[in-house]
């Protein structure tokens, strides 16, 4: 080699030399602090089982039938009026609708990972071209703040949603590119990206806000794709807030834009629920890469204001419609649970760095909780309904699953966490590889020493406990296995090779398992599925006195479909009784329903008597999965029951 591009080559940043198919779902091969590194989506396939018919669905249904409608409702066209000014076509929807398609664009680029469609790959490429045809010299790109509203531009930061869009835009090129290679999305992305890093930022530059944080983690992860620093930087800036003599930024927007300030100034969750989530997400991947200890403390003491006081036990957030926002700690009403689909799946993107970061099983079962129930809810079984709200309770006249919204952040959104799930389950470090959660899947990778590993995993999960893992490294080596124990599972039987596992499994932990593994060891767990029953903190006061039935990773609703007696609202859990789980393989696409024997209360046409609630009548109770309320149609239904 040539001595000048020898030292070309030794001043890249290591992180640009992964190939970009070789590119984790977040790509931390290089970043400091990252204790767990997430593998490329293409090396997970699910195999038969529950995510794998649910990737069928997003794959098959979902991203055509969302495409549809995004043309219908002018999406698309709202970037091809850009290229042909002549056109007197008017711009539709609300300022947004640009990263409804980048998200559509993303699910769509990680779906051709799990199944490559030279068909779909065409229209991606035709959508780029679209998208790219309205990008002005400059860099500049939205569809918004152009033609008549020209003017505008960046006046309006709080609402405006430019940064908001490019991070979508970004987030897409990164997986078109991760998947396919293919650079041009990601040149249009970065044009934009330089052109800001040049134009703004600290005074004498323009002053930028981020009045829907998202840009953040997109520029964190745009930095790992590139190794250009100066986007990490732009990351920095946003999350500084040192705008905020600049914009002069209220306490209100400082509140509900969860911007505008340092980000390290925050001590709690509130505002608006998305926002504020994405970023602590984007501040938590800039932690991952710099490692100041005033952000990991924000980070740690917002991430326990979560779990221990904001978060629903479908792991949906937001618990109020207006402002779509927090509410104080505890307040988590059922029916009027705000909890969007973004929000939950912001809250699984927030704990997943937290877990790249510290490899605390307790992130694992934050994110299984919300993916399982308050994400898996937002999508039809048919995949062509989808929830904006995620309510714990609502009756039959609640039209919460819809085909379409004007503000449609969550079918793509949802799309494109399905169609990268795999990624998910498992991580490496580099002392071995770590399972994070239990579907029937291979996964097609290597260790961190180079040793190229597959691995096999069969299990009944999420109805039964029996998991089977089968590991093939390429030659015997010794690292170490990290099996995620949930927390619901509190009596775990593990075995290697048909031998007791020496070490002990705890829940919420991961059993580490170090050996020399050889090709073809097994590994068996047996998780424990038993029903529980879950209570929750007595000041959460909507729910004192009642309990919540889980199974599993599973959380149970009752829904009146399935109990055609007395109203559910009506219904109680008696706890002198079991519940007992019976597998219909017929219903709702196969699942495990409860049956309980257990008490209706009178429903007595008094608001207020003098007399404690009697419940003297026995009532059979049925309970199907929560993540499939109004999978029938509507009908009222409650997560939350009283016990007695
Ligand atoms: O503002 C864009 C998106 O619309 C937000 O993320 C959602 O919460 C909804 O308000
Ligand atoms: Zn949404």
């Amino acid at each position: 080699m040539r001595p000048v591009f020898a030292l070309l080559l030794l001043s890249m940043p290591v992180l640009a030399q992964v190939p970009a198919r070789d590119q984790g779902l977040l790509h931390l091969t290089a970043t400091p602090n990252a204790r767990l590194h997430p593998v490329p989506v293409r090396t997970v396939a699910f195999q038969a089982g529950f995510w794998k018919s649910r990737q069928d669905t997003t794959v098959r249904a979902s991203i055509p039938t969302l495409l549809a409608l995004l043309e219908e409702k002018g999406t698309l066209d709202n970037f091809r009026r850009l290229a042909n000014p002549d056109a007197s076509v008017p711009r539709r929807g609300p300022l947004y609708t640009d990263s409804d398609l980048y998200k559509w664009l993303e699910a769509a680029a990680w779906s051709l990972a799990i199944q490559p469609d030279p068909k779909l790959e065409a229209t991606i490429d035709r959508t780029i071209d679209t998208i790219l045809a309205a990008q002005e010299p400059s860099g500049y790109l939205n569809t918004w703040f152009t033609g008549e509203r020209r003017s505008l531009r960046w006046t309006q930061q709080t609402s405006g949603h430019e940064l908001y869009c490019l991070g979508h835009m970004t987030q897409a090129a990164i997986a078109y590119y991760r998947v396919t290679g293919k650079r041009k999305l990601l040149d249009g992305s970065i044009k934009f990206i330089d052109y800001l890093v040049r134009d703004f930022g600290p005074a004498p530059k323009q002053p930028l806000l981020t009045g829907h944080p998202e840009l953040e983690l997109a520029l964190a992860e745009l930095y790992r794709t590139t190794g250009n620093r100066q986007y990490l930087d732009l990351a920095a800036y946003l999350l500084s807030g040192v705008e905020r003599e600049r914009r002069k930024i209220s306490n209100r927007d400082h509140v509900y834009l969860f911007a505008g300030r340092p980000f390290t100034d925050r001590t709690q969750f509130e505002g608006h629920a998305v926002r504020a989530l994405s970023a602590a997400t984007g501040a938590a991947d800039y932690d991952l890469e710099t490692g100041e200890p005033a952000s990991r403390r924000t980070l740690d003491t917002l991430a326990a204001d979560l779990s221990t006081s904001k978060m629903f036990v479908t792991g949906g957030v937001g618990s109020r419609a207006s402002g779509e926002a927090f509410g104080d700690p505890f307040e988590l009403p059922n029916r009027q649970a705000y909890t969007e689909s973004c929000a939950a799946i912001a809250g699984m993107l927030f704990h997943h760095r937290m877990l790249a970061a510290t490899g605390d099983a307790r992130y694992a079962d934050l994110i299984e909780r919300a993916l399982y129930n308050g994400i898996n809810s937002g999508m039809s079984s048919n995949g062509t309904l989808y929830c904006y709200r995620n309510p714990l309770s609502a009756t039959a006249s609640d039209r919460i699953r819809n085909p379409w919204y004007d503000t449609c952040c969550c079918p793509p959104n949802l799309q494109r966490t399905f169609a990268a799930l795999g990624a998910y389950f498992y991580s490496t470090s580099k002392d071995g590889l770590w399972v994070h959660l239990y579907d029937n899947s291979t996964l097609d990778w290597h260790l961190e020493s180079g040793t190229p590993l597959k691995a096999q995993l069969k299990t009944g999960q999420p109805w039964r406990g029996d998991v089977e893992l089968t590991l093939h490294p390429a030659r015997a080596e010794e690292f170490t296995l990290y099996l995620r124990i949930p927390s619901w599972s509190l009596k775990t039987t593990v075995l290697v090779n048909g031998q007791a596992a020496t070490a002990q499994p705890q829940p919420n932990t991961y059993l580490t398992l170090k050996r020399t593994w050889k090709p073809g060891d097994k590994i068996t767990l047996t998780l424990d599925v038993e029903t529980r029953l879950v209570y929750a903190n007595p000041r959460v006061s909507e729910d004192y006195g009642k309990a919540a039935v889980q199974r599993g990773p599973i959380l149970y609703a009752a829904e009146q479909t399935d109990n055609p007696g007395p109203e559910v609202f009506d219904l109680a859990i008696d706890h002198r009784n079991p519940i007992s789980a019976e597998f219909r393989p017929a219903l709702l696409g196969g699942i495990t329903v409860l049956n309980h024997k257990g008490l209706a209360f009178d429903s007595t046409p008094s608001l207020y008597t003098f007399q404690p609630p009697s419940a003297a009548q026995p009532a059979a109770i049925t309970l199907v999965p929560y993540y499939a309320f109004h999978g029938r149609g509507p009908a009222n239904f409650t997560v939350w029951l009283p016990i007695r």
